[in-house]
């Protein structure tokens, strides 16, 4: 499967105080509603889409069958966040219940977002998000997930910018897949 791309093809650039954003996203109920590729690369191509719009640049996504966590550039207003959620949910539940056949039914329940505030939680974050598939045993080697970027994050950033977030610590950053039952 081909790799996602963002549009504006600029490879992530180091940290940006207070203008750099991690969010996590939960399906209602953490039902695996997101069951198929095809579902997934919607959310991938919707998540590319709509940041190129609003202007914010990706720099690391994970989408998994329950949940999703992306790092973000914020655009000059970091207050279209909102925006850019509720039109991926909106955009990608409609395209998931067409496929199940289940109009109107609520797919996307809430997400968390962060502001990162240092380089070091920047790097642990980038990891974190990288690895996710890893960690939620959906394959061994994070290469093979398409539905991350940790191929175009490997072929599009410095080698030493890699070697600097891989060998980041994420042991104690297992609170972001628990803090998901709290209500936005
Ligand atoms: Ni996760």
């Amino acid at each position: 499967m081909d790799i996602y791309r963002p549009h504006k093809n600029t490879p992530p650039h180091w940290f940006v105080s207070n203008a750099i954003y991690m969010v996590t996203g939960s399906t209602l109920h953490k039902k695996p509603l997101l069951n198929a590729d095809m579902k997934r690369a919607n959310f991938c191509e919707t998540l590319m889409e709509r940041a190129h719009i609003l202007g914010w640049t990706l720099h690391a996504w994970a989408v998994m069958t329950d949940h999703y966590h992306f790092i973000a550039l914020s655009s000059e207003n970091a207050l279209s966040l909102k925006m850019l959620i509720q039109g991926i949910h909106s955009i990608n539940a409609k395209f998931v219940n067409r496929m199940d056949n289940l109009l109107g039914r609520r797919v996307w329940y809430n997400y968390w977002d962060t502001c990162l505030r240092n380089e070091a939680s920047y790097c642990a974050r980038m990891n974190y998000v990288l690895l996710n598939p890893v960690k939620h045993g959906l394959v061994e080697n994070p290469q093979e997930y398409p539905f991350s970027s940790y191929k175009y994050f490997v072929e599009s950033t410095e080698p030493e910018f890699q070697k600097l977030v891989l060998s980041q610590p994420i042991d104690d950053l297992h609170m972001i897949e628990e803090h998901q039952e709290i209500p936005k």
